[in-house]
């Protein structure tokens, strides 16, 4: 899917989701316990993820118990919300937020500083853990590794700046799985 190219907004991919945003996961599965399976399309980055997480629970991409899997879902609504629609996605596309390109660069400018200082909030929980949440590698990690590689897009030193939010990304881009995917779609994460 390369969005630069317009593929999300193509008549096949919007019969897929209408919403024409990326990501969405064809599932089958039962619309309520007893019911035939059959397929349905899933869309949300963290819907798809608890989703994966437990379908696949041997996988062990979610804490089970009440608290951490909370602090899981914290992670993840604030990633998805403040630092993606409110932060990164101001500074890649302020065309979406004002009409007047005159007032582009003005959003993009305000916008940065959320980011620089959603960054560094990251780079502070991140500290002294071998993962985001811990002890165990998770789907807010997944999740990290995509900022890290969002944060070299809009020119921040992300290495040099944010030492455990690169050791977090490396450790998770040595896992096979994860290196799998990054083959698939053709990335390089430096
Ligand atoms: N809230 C959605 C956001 C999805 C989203 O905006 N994805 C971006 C790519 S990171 C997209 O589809 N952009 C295409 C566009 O805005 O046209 C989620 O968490 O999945």
């Amino acid at each position: 899917m390369v969005i630069a190219e317009g593929q999300n907004q193509t008549p096949a991919y919007l019969a897929i989701n209408p919403r024409g945003r990326v990501p969405t996961l064809a599932i089958s599965d039962h619309a309520a316990p007893g019911d035939e399976a059959k397929e349905q399309i899933l869309t949300e980055l963290s819907a798809i993820l608890i989703y994966l997480a437990k379908t696949y629970p041997a996988a062990n991409l979610l804490p089970q118990d009440n608290l951490p899997f909370v602090r899981a879902m914290e992670w993840m609504s604030w990633l998805g919300s403040t630092m993606h629609t409110g932060g990164v996605r101001t500074v890649l596309r302020p065309d979406r937020f004002v009409s007047d390109p005159a007032a582009a660069d003005a959003v993009k400018a305000r916008g940065m500083k959320s980011v620089l200082a959603g960054y560094a909030d990251i780079e502070s929980r991140l500290a002294g853990r071998p993962w985001a949440l811990g002890e165990h590698y998770s789907v807010v990690d997944m999740c990290l590794l995509v900022f890290y590689c969002w944060g070299k897009r809009i020119g921040l030193t992300m290495r040099q700046a944010y030492p455990n939010h690169a050791r977090i990304m490396d450790a998770a881009r040595a896992r096979p799985a994860v290196q799998g995917a990054i083959a698939h779609e053709g990335i390089t994460i430096e």
